[in-house]
């Protein structure tokens, strides 16, 4: 039969690929969005029209709580995957409390008017790594203790403990994917592997001169989002509810992203200096490329994180298919198609 389900955040990129993955399945999709933009919907514009036109939208902020309590009283869906969020950690530490209110009453909402009104629907909520912080021994798993280092990530852990505490004391079924960093062609601005796609593809097509970034030397696990969306299912899909990390286990650095993304388009960099004053080279022309912008720096960053998604593999028989390679020439081949001229 197929499940009647509800995706917050619905507009973003694993909205996107979750709603996908899911109308493929048979699925009857609600959508949770802020607002309809009037040029599409976000990503979804990016679904086939038969598939967009398959999807029911609701639109309104998942901290108003007497919306969703009718939603989830009136709909009773099978399950609510809960993706909105205010996701940006840079954003986080400028407005903490926007980024309580979206996730910490967000999250609150949904779990409440589940637990009041349709306690028999699955919540999956997308956790995230930064609830780990920094790295210190070893990669990070479920048993990891948490240890956050920004208002995002210390939502984040916020809503792992709702989500424990509901399944555990309330009886609900509950669960949280604690997803790594994870990218694709519909990844937001905001996010670090974006800007470098953009400003490359600009760069190599002579419409920008310089990339201007913060810590270079930041380490990150990078996947794909596609790929943790499946994960995402899989967990929903399990009789038992529990909490699955999603990671390609393989940490890469900043730089590498940048030295990477610029050999795709033909451009091999020399680096030189350190610290602010470090730049980055065309080789062949030997005009300025990369520079840093202290003001792209974060106070409490988080040096490295990368997970082990050993439990995922074993019960859930997940493993992420895209390297950052395969990452990285979908997201230059949908910038040239969308922002060139
Ligand atoms: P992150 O992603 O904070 O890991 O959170 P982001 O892409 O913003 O930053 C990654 C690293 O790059 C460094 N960096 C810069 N970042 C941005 N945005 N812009 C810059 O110019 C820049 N220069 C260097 C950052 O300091 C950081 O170390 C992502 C989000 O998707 C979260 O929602 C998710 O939960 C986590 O990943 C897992």
């Amino acid at each position: 039969m197929s499940r009647k389900v509800l995706i917050t955040g619905i507009g973003g990129q694993d909205g996107y690929f979750l709603a996908k993955l899911l109308l493929n399945k048979g699925c009857k999709v609600h959508g949770l969005i802020r607002e309809k933009p009037s040029n599409g919907i976000g990503s979804l514009a990016h679904l086939e029209e038969s598939q967009q036109s398959q999807l029911i939208l609701h639109e309104s902020n998942i901290s108003n709580k007497g919306f969703i309590d009718e939603l989830v009283a009136e709909k009773q869906f099978d399950d609510i995957y809960h993706l909105a969020a205010q996701s940006s950690v840079a954003r986080s530490i400028q407005h903490p409390r926007e980024t309580i209110e979206t996730n910490i009453l967000g999250l609150t909402n949904i779990a409440t008017s589940i637990r009041d009104r349709s306690p028999q629907t699955r919540l999956l909520f997308t956790g995230s790594s930064e609830m780990f912080g920094d790295i210190t021994s070893g990669k990070q798993s479920e048993s990891t203790p948490t240890q956050p280092q920004s208002p995002y990530g210390l939502t984040k852990e916020f809503g792992y403990q709702l989500v424990r505490t509901y399944r555990e004391h309330y009886g609900l079924w509950a669960a949280t994917a604690i997803l790594f960093n994870h990218e694709s062609e519909f990844r937001g601005q905001q996010f670090v592997t974006k800007k470098i796609v953009r400003s490359v593809v600009r760069i190599a097509a002579g419409f920008d001169d310089v990339l201007s970034l913060g810590n270079i030397y930041a380490k990150r696990d990078w996947g794909y989002a596609g790929d943790y969306m499946d994960g995402v299912i899989r967990v929903m899909e399990r009789n038992e509810p529990d909490d699955y990390v999603f990671a390609t286990g393989k940490l890469r650095s900043v730089k590498d992203f940048v030295n990477t993304t610029f050999s795709h388009v033909g451009i091999d960099l020399d680096w030189f200096g350190d610290g602010i004053d470090e730049i980055a080279l065309n080789r062949s022309s030997q005009n300025l490329v990369v520079k840093i912008d202290k003001h792209f720096y974060r106070p409490g960053d988080i040096k490295g994180t990368c997970g082990d998604a050993s439990k995922a593999k074993l019960l859930l028989g997940w493993q992420p298919r895209t390297n950052l390679s395969s990452i990285i020439s979908k997201m230059i081949s949908q910038e040239q198609d969308t922002t060139l001229p």
